[in-house]
């Protein structure tokens, strides 16, 4: 070795910014060594560089598995400087100190998404990349471990002497936490798909339980001002990055809160529920507004005159692309309460824009978050955290189509009926229970949301629905214990014509008799969709 300085081992499989990294660390007096594909690629910029071959004095063997595991490395790598027994070994043993280590592991969760063969995802398994990165973030005092391209610039400053003591302490730390983060969320990716696809699990549930972050984004806050809160990405997600709104593309407007990323997964997952357009509107992650339309104008239309006065502020999802006519749609439609007054939201949400469409949205206000995702996968698990633990759970995952729809009074339902049915049930599903939906002609009219009483949920729904009530029909998502006097006698009352709930009551005979007293259908599903 020569100036001082030790060597800059540098094993990267993405090679971003290897050229100026390379050049950076020989102009700052290092001997930079490096494994094939980087040696190679340094090389040809024209840097100075050694193979690592040449410093173990063994070859690349086995295909390329064992290239770095040496100990001429590994020691290189985890000697203390301080310690005089550690650096008589290296004296002894003719071995250079690893003053830095730069490295990037093999791309497991692409090769894996891009449907490879298992014998090809396990060649993908980094062993000897985790092994030097380990190392050197052991060993930090003593070298600089950068697993991350954007971090170069800095470990340059870093190494020309541009940081105070303190501040390079300090990157020390930051660098080897991040490698310890990059290696373990690696293994955890790995052990996932040992679980699911690599064949070790039976299928079964549950799953196992080694979340991958990706990457953690801080709030500004949480709910409220006075809570620290972040987002993270989960990347044990097979779909490439793109889907669900963690990793969705926000096209414009103010930065996504932590109200707006729960409110944005409500509104999408709830219209990503409908095969056909539509549009749906949340406020405080309740559907308030929904309705299916050919039409996107239409549907949007409608969805805020169920509620205009709860849409005003709310999340606005549509399940297709959104263009030009639907933008200006959204840009200069008038509150239907109040003629002055146009719309405002927080965030609409659609799977893409056409250029036209993402420009006159826009222009509705500089503040309003533009969000592009991708239907989340219908497969997926929610985490939710309890004192102590966690609670996972399979999504809700049932659509109408699944489910068997049993009439049981003595009314049948219009084939329209039917139809609205199960449109107020794909609703009633994304409503915090007690939950209860009300609509006709595929729109939504009222809804309950959040009652512990099942009967002031019927209450509010119907009290929106207004005058439209009148032939409507209802969804409860539990079913009803009462019926006289109580839910259903309420609503057949009030002029809902056919209604539809699980069934499973002790009383289900009561809703039965009641509905046939008031000439009411009455639906079952055998099925419930809770949601605490
Ligand atoms: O196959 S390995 O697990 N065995 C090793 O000894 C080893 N050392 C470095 N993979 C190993 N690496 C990895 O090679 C690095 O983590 C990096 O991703 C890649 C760089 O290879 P190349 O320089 O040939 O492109």
């Amino acid at each position: 070795q020569s100036g001082g300085k030790g060597y800059a081992l540098v094993s990267v499989f993405d090679k971003t910014g290897l050229e100026e990294l390379a050049k950076g660390l020989s102009e700052a007096g290092y001997n930079v060594i490096s494994t094939g594909g980087s040696a190679r690629a340094i090389a040809d910029s024209g840097c100075p560089v050694k193979a690592v071959e040449d410093v173990t004095s063994y070859p690349e063997m086995l295909g390329g598995r064992v290239k770095t595991l040496h100990p001429a490395v590994h020691a290189g790598i985890l000697a203390k400087r301080g310690d005089s027994e550690h650096m008589a070994a290296l004296e002894e043993h003719k071995i250079g100190a690893v003053d830095i280590v730069v490295g990037n592991l093999y791309p497991f969760r692409s090769t894996v998404s891009s449907g490879a063969d298992f014998a090809t995802c396990i060649e993908n398994i980094d062993i000897g990349g985790p092994t030097m990165l380990r190392g050197a973030a052991k060993n930090h005092q003593d070298v600089y471990v950068v697993v991350d391209p954007n971090d170069y610039p800095l470990l340059l400053d870093a190494v020309n002497g541009n940081l105070s003591s303190e501040e390079e302490a300090k990157l020390r730390k930051r660098l080897a936490w991040k490698a310890f983060q990059h290696v373990a969320s690696y293994d955890a990716q790995v052990a996932e798909w040992m679980w699911g696809d690599g064949g070790c699990g039976d299928g079964t549930f549950p799953p196992e339980l080694a979340v991958s972050m990706k990457q953690v984004n801080t709030l500004r806050y949480g709910e409220n001002s006075h809570q620290g809160a972040a987002v993270y990405l989960d990347s044990s997600l097979k779909e490439m990055d793109g889907t669900g709104v963690a990793a969705a593309t926000l096209h414009h407007g103010k930065e996504m809160s932590y109200n707006n990323y729960l409110d944005a997964d409500a509104a999408y997952a709830a219209v990503c529920d409908f095969d056909a357009p539509a549009c749906v509107i949340v406020k405080h992650t309740n559907p308030c507004g929904a309705a299916n339309r050919d039409d996107l104008k239409e549907a949007y239309r409608l969805a805020v005159r169920a509620d205009p006065i709860s849409a005003f502020g709310g999340i606005v999802a549509f399940n297709r692309t959104l263009d030009e006519s639907l933008a200006k749609e959204l840009r200069e439609f008038r509150s239907p309460t109040d003629d002055e007054t146009r719309m405002f939201y927080e965030i609409v949400i659609a799977p893409s824009y056409t250029p036209e469409g993402l420009a006159t949205l826009k222009g509705k206000s500089k503040t309003l978050r533009i969000l592009e995702a991708k239907p989340r996968a219908a497969n997926t698990t929610g985490l939710r955290q309890v004192g102590g633990g966690w609670l996972l759970q399979e999504t809700d995952n049932l659509k109408p189509e699944d489910i068997e729809f049993t009439v049981v009074s003595e009314a049948q339902p219009t084939e329209q009926q039917l139809k609205d049915l199960k449109f107020a049930w794909s609703c009633v599903k994304h409503v915090k229970s007690n939950a209860i939906t009300i609509a006709k002609d595929a729109k939504l009219l009222g809804m309950g949301s959040g009652q512990p009483n099942r009967v002031k949920s019927v209450e509010i729904s119907l009290e929106k629905a207004g005058e439209e009530v009148k032939g409507s029909v209802m969804a409860s998502d539990a079913f009803f214990p009462f019926a006289w006097g109580d839910s259903v006698e309420k609503a057949c009352l009030a002029g809902v014509a056919a209604i539809v709930h699980p069934g499973g009551s002790m009383r289900d005979g009561d809703a039965v008799d009641c509905c046939n007293k008031y000439g009411v259908v009455l639906l079952t599903t055998g099925v419930r969709h809770f949601r605490h």
